[in-house]
């Protein structure tokens, strides 16, 4: 089986959690300490990436140490082809919708396609897009923001993804957001979509993540709290407790 379908079958059940850890934000080794919490915390996945990431070696040997330290699947999140792993078990095929560089939309893919490949690491295609404020990877990726009221743009989006064949839609709302995508617009999106919706950006408490499930989310990413909270493993199975819907 598959990851993209275990995460599928998984979410036709229950709601779920994946950790985000940026290998720019600490040591592989406390990065694989972080992995041990989410899995004990009872998250579903690792997912891999940044929008700083300097070098492919930082990827890897996080990575290295993530899947030393526990059996989650991990899924690469990547910014640029230079910085995809042979080490991780699959990878977001994602293409950023609402970039106005090309390089975020199809041609860094084309650039890793043949690696992917070469390796075997899963590749499942996701859609994703920035809304306000969109933080460090609304400005990296030249981002044409969603604005937080625009319901409508961000239903073409979620259904242009669906109709192109994407198999997961991302609502991103940047990483420290200080406030996450409305319940409204994931609600909306939702309602017009048949493929999972991924929610993420400034959710860092068990209420939040709540409000996200109930209005639509299928799996809620935390990235930040990874790295601050020093109540992790509580605030984590809390989030996750939470999803139990
Ligand atoms: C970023 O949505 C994720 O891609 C995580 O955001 O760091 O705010 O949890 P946070």
């Amino acid at each position: 089986m598959s990851i993209k379908n275990d995460i599928i079958k998984i979410i036709s059940n229950r709601k779920i959690h994946f950790s985000l850890i940026d290998p720019d934000k600490q040591s592989p080794k406390v990065a694989g300490s972080l992995a041990k919490i989410s899995e004990d915390s009872g998250s579903t996945a690792i997912m891999i990436g940044g929008s700083t990431i300097i070098s492919q070696k930082q990827v890897d040997e996080t990575i290295k140490s993530i899947k030393y330290n526990c059996n989650l699947p991990t899924i690469l999140f990547p910014s640029g082809a230079k910085y995809l792993s042979n080490y991780a078990d699959a990878v977001f095929f994602m293409s950023l919708l609402n970039s106005r560089n090309l390089n975020y939309v199809i041609r860094e893919h084309v650039k890793g396609a043949s690696f992917i490949k070469k390796t075997n690491i899963e590749p499942i295609s996701m859609g994703y897009v920035i809304v306000e404020p969109g933080m460090t990877a609304g400005r990296i990726g030249e981002v044409d923001l969603i604005k937080r009221n625009d319901i409508e743009t961000a239903i073409g989006y979620a259904l242009s993804a669906q109709y192109l064949g994407m198999d997961f839609f991302y609502l991103e709302a940047g990483s420290g957001a200080e406030k996450p995508v409305s319940d409204k617009m994931i609600r909306e999106v939702k309602k017009n979509i048949d493929i999972p919706l991924i929610v993420g950006g400034g959710i860092r408490d068990l209420y939040t993540a709540k409000k996200k499930a109930l209005a639509g989310a299928d799996i809620i990413v935390t990235g930040t709290t990874l790295e601050e909270d020093i109540n992790l493993k509580k605030t984590l199975t809390d989030i996750v407790k939470a999803l139990e819907i």
